[in-house]
């Protein structure tokens, strides 16, 4: 997160980060005690057993209270690895987390995008700059605002098409998502309405953050359909 402030987990109690090969990678969210929403492309590739969940945690650097292992991922089927369409995956627990002691909860999946310049608050331990190389230790948390389907594609134009699954959001040259974030909710009105997922730099003046449109018709179905599989 760039520009944000400290919090800890207890504010954030739905966000876990995931672990690839013992090394922070990602962030997510508690769908369900046995579902975590993150990014298609932090899962991609790679196989369930290479990853752990870590919840009730604020910092990177001392043992989360609740661990999981992954037992099984969906990307969305038509995600893309290349321009980011639907970067949407979910993963289920091989045992529940407890949602007991205020430090680990469950959020809601969004039903209605942000409107336009309304604010949402994204969190994670990614970068604090965008040349950084290390997370940050202890989550961070800032709040940026919603841009229009048509601002958002004019940041963007001659570089990157966006799609309907996509939204964006930011302060910008100030506040944004950055590496390590990915995967990690965007919430507005206490529901997860975006997933960090690409951006251009981050914090520039001139490219705002890009998020899964968690409410997006192809997005929305996708959740709804893995939730009713997974019996969750
Ligand atoms: C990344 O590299 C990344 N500013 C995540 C979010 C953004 C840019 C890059 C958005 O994971």
């Amino acid at each position: 997160i760039v520009g944000g402030k400290e919090t800890s987990i207890a504010q954030l109690p739905y966000l876990v980060y995931l672990r690839q090969g013992g090394f922070f990678l990602c962030g997510g969210s508690l769908l369900s005690p046995t579902v975590v929403l993150s990014a298609a492309h932090c899962v991609y590739g790679a196989q369930p057993e290479d990853y752990t969940v870590h919840a009730g945690a604020s910092r990177l650097d001392e043992a989360a209270p609740v661990v999981r292992g992954v037992a099984s991922f969906r990307l969305a089927p038509s995600y893309s690895p290349t321009n980011f369409d639907m970067d949407v995956a979910m993963l289920l627990l091989k045992e529940p987390v407890p949602l007991s002691d205020g430090r680990v909860a469950t959020i809601a999946a969004c039903r209605n995008p942000p409107e336009s310049n309304a604010y949402a608050r994204i969190s994670g331990w990614g970068v604090t700059r965008e040349n950084n190389r290390e997370p940050a230790v202890q989550v961070r948390t800032a709040m940026v605002r919603m841009l229009s389907a048509a601002e958002c594609r004019l940041s963007y134009a001659g570089m990157a098409k966006l799609s309907d699954s996509m939204i964006c959001a930011s302060v910008r040259g100030l506040r944004d998502s950055c590496s390590g974030d990915s995967g990690g909710p965007l919430v507005y009105r206490g529901q997860v309405c975006g997933i960090v997922s690409w951006g251009f730099g981050c914090a520039r003046l001139a490219y705002p953050g890009v998020y899964t449109s968690v409410a997006s018709a192809r997005v929305r179905s996708f959740i709804e359909k893995t939730l009713q599989e997974i019996g969750s």
